[in-house]
């Protein structure tokens, strides 16, 4: 099947992993629809159960695209954002251009909101449920702003914070505190600093008390990044090694990480007790998303560095992607994955769910779908940045 054809019919495609060995295995099916389909350059996809939220480029500005698990709607127009849009449950949260500086905006699953009207810049979004934060750069350097669905506060002792992160009411980010960069906690009522070293920590994520940052402690190789855990009451430090480890995600007390080893990059996967090696080739494995015990990343494991979409379920790893095409930036809700992926020169978004059936006996460990060699071009190369081109 053409990958062309089955974009103009809008029908889904479908590819098998097969899990176990022997006997009749469980197989987990994912059927993989298109969301997207037009002239518009769509990026960046994030995804809460089976809502789908992305941005797609229109005249000269990128809008807000919400997918609510049947049907796509532009939710801006002219919102000149700023960076991709974020989702928890329905709730959408993203960073517009006002025409002097950027704001705030938040749909509830009905009407859209301006949080914030200032005349500074609002960035550095996360959101949680109805709970969202973000990092305002008000004139005194930069300050922590929480917004609790109906008021917004800023944050006690969220001076120079930066890369904010929320999971229900707590709030991590990294802030300067004189000398370097520490990781400070918000637990809904104040504010304590978990890490007091002399070195840079940030890019914290949070789920609920867990929280997972880099930090820079090897004094003798400052690319040398390893990953540091909180687990609510103490700090661990998950990785000890001499390449750089990044940018690691979290859910629940299950972490994952990129480790740039030697002349690649691998997926390291911790459950809270070990740390287990996902990957092991000669190929980059990048950006990986969690949720639960389930991992997806994207490798490029051709020679054509046309990355694909792997999935990780806690046991074996399943091809989601097998294409002569760019796929990359995946992200994760229980086992549904999204990612963006590339027709022509036009970067389309996916959406891949599971269904389970019962299939006879395995003759290889999974079999894919083939797509037709299609679209090869210099687009295929092209890399996402998360940070929109467009406004401010
Ligand atoms: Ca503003
Ligand atoms: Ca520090
Ligand atoms: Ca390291
Ligand atoms: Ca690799």
């Amino acid at each position: 099947m053409k990958l062309q054809s089955m974009a103009a019919a809008g029908a889904a495609l479908s590819l098998i992993g097969l899990l176990g060995t022997a006997g009749k295995a469980e197989a987990v099916t994912f059927t993989t629809t298109q969301l997207s389909n037009n002239s518009l350059f769509n990026q960046s996809p994030k995804i809460s159960g089976s809502n789908v939220v992305w941005a797609g480029f229109v005249g000269n500005s990128f809008e807000v695209f919400f997918y609510n698990g049947t049907t796509t709607t532009q939710l801006t127009n002219n919102g000149r954002l700023g960076n991709p849009p974020l989702i928890s449950g329905s709730n959408i949260v993203w960073q517009g251009f006002d025409g002097n500086d950027s704001e705030i905006f938040f749909y509830d699953g009905t009407t859209i909101t301006q949080l914030t009207n200032n005349d500074f810049t609002d960035q550095s979004l996360s959101i949680s449920g109805s709970n969202v934060v973000w990092q305002g750069l008000d004139g005194n350097g930069s300050e922590i702003f929480f917004y609790n669905g109906t008021t917004i506060t800023q944050l006690p002792n969220s001076r120079f914070g930066n890369s904010p992160d929320v999971s229900g009411s707590n709030v991590v980010w990294s802030g300067f505190d004189g000398n370097d960069l520490e990781i400070f906690f918000y637990d809904g009522t104040t504010t304590s600093q978990l890490t007091n070293n002399s070195f840079n920590d940030f890019d914290p994520r949070i789920s609920g008390s867990n929280v997972v940052w880099q930090g820079y402690n090897d004094e003798n190789n400052g690319n040398n990044s390893e990953i540091f855990f909180y687990n609510g009451t103490t700090i661990s430090q998950l990785t000890n090694n001499n390449f750089p480890d990044s940018p690691a995600q979290i859910s629940g007390s299950n972490v994952v990480w990129q480790g740039n080893q030697g002349n690649d990059s691998e997926i390291f996967f911790y459950n809270g007790t070990t740390v287990t090696q996902l990957t092991n080739n000669d190929f980059y494995d990048l950006f990986p998303a969690i949720s639960g015990s389930n991992v997806v990343w994207e490798g490029s494991n051709d020679t054509n560095d046309n990355s694909e979409i792997f999935f990780y379920d806690g046991t074996t790893i399943t091809n989601l992607t097998n294409s002569s095409f760019f796929e990359g930036f995946p992200q994760i809700s229980s086992s549904n994955v999204v990612w963006t992926g590339t027709i022509g020169n036009r970067f389309e978004i996916f959406l891949a769910t599971p269904t389970t059936a019962t299939v006879p006996e395995p003759t290889s460990t999974f079999g894919l779908l083939a797509f037709g060699a299609f679209g090869a071009g210099s687009m295929l190369k092209r890399k996402q940045k998360e940070q929109l081109n467009s406004a401010s």
